[in-house]
């Protein structure tokens, strides 16, 4: 990236609070991770913080390669084209392509050209409907929308089955200019949350953040929420959330 500002005054609208924090793309700090080759990473949110999963961005040289999982991973690519390898079959990413992995499953990743994908790591949770998760991939083209509480102008695509086998969800949603959550939202579940076109005002809290796409957001339990959409085209999010799984655990 380029700094046009080479500090602006210190200013930004990147935000950490107690229950959320909003990162925007002018304080993203990369990082190598041992095990992966040819790959920067921009950790937007892990345990320290208080989550319990990891979110980064990995942004890969062609030829570039991730390490081996320790948990469960999402991948969901933004630009370029990446090779998945799985139980001896070779898959194909391009943009809005995704994979599930399943926690233990051995895997390579590697870009065949210059690429970025969202990455999501979670720890698996057993619950005592243990269904064994499978390997998804599918491309986010391919999974049919449908309106959020009866809305057409706001839709989501369920890249995640909804089944007992998976403890987390991961949606897009995709606002019409002007459409908005019906409601605020306080629930137990937390969020990571991506946004991927377009913008608007995103409530977290008490506080009222003007939003665009590049923005990484993360929702801890119970933080009030809520979006509008701004502009001239549709807004849309990649959003994660734990699932499923009961609060006090098996
Ligand atoms: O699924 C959700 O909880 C979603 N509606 N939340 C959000 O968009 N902030
Ligand atoms: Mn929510």
């Amino acid at each position: 990236m380029h700094h046009p500002h080479p500090h602006n005054l210190g200013a930004t609208r990147s935000s950490l609070k107690s229950d959320h924090l909003l990162q925007t793309p002018d304080t993203f700090i990369r990082t190598p991770l041992n095990g992966a080759m040819g790959v920067d990473f921009i950790v937007h949110v892990a345990p320290r913080l208080g989550a319990e999963f990891t979110q980064m961005t990995a942004e890969f040289v062609p030829g570039g390669t991730l390490a081996p999982a320790s948990a469960q991973r999402f991948l969901y690519v933004l630009e370029g084209e990446l090779s998945l390898e799985a139980k001896g079959v070779s898959h194909t990413l391009a943009p809005g392509g995704f994979a599930y992995l399943p926690e233990g499953t051995p895997h390579t990743i590697q870009a065949t050209t210059k690429a970025r994908a969202a990455l999501i790591e979670k720890p698996y949770e057993l619950s005592a409907e243990s269904v064994e998760p499978q390997i998804i991939v599918g491309n986010e083209a391919d999974v049919t929308a449908a309106p959020l509480m009866g809305d057409e102008s706001l839709r989501v695509r369920s890249l995640m089955p909804d089944s007992p086998a998976y403890d987390f969800a991961v949606n897009t949603m995709t606002y019409d200019p002007g459409a908005a959550l019906g409601m605020v939202e306080i629930h137990v579940m937390e969020h990571g949350l991506l946004i991927l076109e377009g913008g608007g005002i995103y409530r977290l809290g008490d506080s009222w953040y003007p939003v665009e796409a590049g923005d990484f957001i993360w929702m801890a339990p119970y933080c009030p929420q809520w979006f509008g959409a701004l502009g001239k085209q549709p807004a849309k999010y990649l959003i994660y959330k734990d699932w499923r799984r009961h609060p006090l655990g098996e």
